[in-house]
């Protein structure tokens, strides 16, 4: 009658990974994309159960683990949030390589992971004079900037933004007038969340169509080269500065000639936390490689009972 979960909690940045080292059914194999869309189509209770509240909450990401079709990945992972699924995962990657150091199954070095968007590679660090025992670096799937400087109107006047790709859609945004801190988590999640409907209105899209589902409003600090505030799809604002987020502004910095190949952007999340960004461009290619710190919470176990009625989570949360 009851089913049971083992779980590893990390946060990277503040913002919490949970990650599923087994998954609970088989999803058939292929590669990580195919697998993904069996999850969605098939077991979506297990995002819903892992993230939803009565169990988790709105602020979870999850990934699980699973079999990698490309020969030269160790390991396989899908991530997903409280409204859906996500193609990368920056501080999630960088979570799941803790935990997995934690467990026992990663040494410093360099490990292959195939996402759903493509293979990243994922170096944990030797443990540093500083303590940090698990400081990650992911070196990414290829980020570009689909469009610039694009108006929306929003509250009577026009602000601009960024289309780009860092392995989700992001819209990014330096025009908004808000103060970018952590007193002004309120204001800066309302209108995040307008100017999405107000960008979606205007029928604004990634590459084919894609929903462009995480905005970043961007501001000055005096400890890093930029802070942001990110909105991730299911109205959670990022806790740590985002992955995926650092690394379309990357593509959108290069393209702008404001950083070189090679030079590190220090990107800090609205909550203070920084990682370090840096591109390469292989092949045409802009790459970028994000660097931060993962710290393991908690493990335990999902207890699921098929008579709880909210057993699986609350759908219409979130
Ligand atoms: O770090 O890439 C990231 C990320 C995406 C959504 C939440 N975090």
């Amino acid at each position: 009658m009851q089913s049971t979960i083992p779980y590893l909690d990390s946060h990277t940045g503040g913002e919490p990974t949970r990650l599923i080292e087994q998954m609970p059914f088989d999803l058939g194999g292929g590669t990580v994309a195919e697998q993904l869309a069996r999850l969605r189509a098939e077991h979506d209770d297990l995002r819903t159960l892992a993230l939803n509240e009565p169990r988790g909450s709105d602020v979870l990401v999850g990934a699980c683990l699973v079999q990698p079709a490309d020969p030269s990945c160790r390991f396989g992972v899908i991530f997903f949030n409280n409204v859906g699924y996500l193609g990368m995962c920056g501080h999630g990657t960088i979570g799941v390589v803790a935990a997995l150091a934690y467990r026992g199954r990663l040494a410093p070095g360099m490990v292959r992971i195939e996402t759903p968007v493509g293979v990243v590679e994922a170096t944990l660090h030797p443990t540093d004079g500083a303590g940090h025992p698990n400081r990650v670096s992911v070196r990414n799937v290829p980020a570009y900037r689909h469009l610039k400087h694009v108006p929306v109107e929003i509250d009577g006047r026009i602000v601009h933004g960024d289309v780009a790709w860092g392995g989700n859609w992001f819209f990014l945004c330096h025009d908004h007038g808000l103060t970018v801190d952590a007193e002004h988590i309120e204001p800066l999640t309302d209108f995040a969340w307008r100017l999405r409907a107000a960008y979606s209105a205007l029928g604004l899209t990634g590459t084919d169509g894609a929903v462009i589902d995480h905005v970043e409003l961007f501001g000055p600090t005096p400890t890093a080269d930029s802070r942001s505030f990110v909105l991730c799809p299911g109205r959670a604002y990022d806790r740590s500065p985002c992955g995926t987020g650092t690394s379309a502004k990357l593509a959108c910095l290069l393209a702008d000639g404001t950083i070189a190949a090679g030079q590190t952007w220090r990107q800090e999340s609205v909550i203070g936390s920084i990682f370090d960004g840096r591109v390469e461009v292989s092949d045409g290619q802009v790459v970028p490689t994000i660097t931060g710190e993962a710290w393991m919470m908690a493990e335990g176990r999902l207890l699921v009972d098929a008579r709880d009625p909210f057993g699986v989570g609350i759908r219409s949360c979130g």
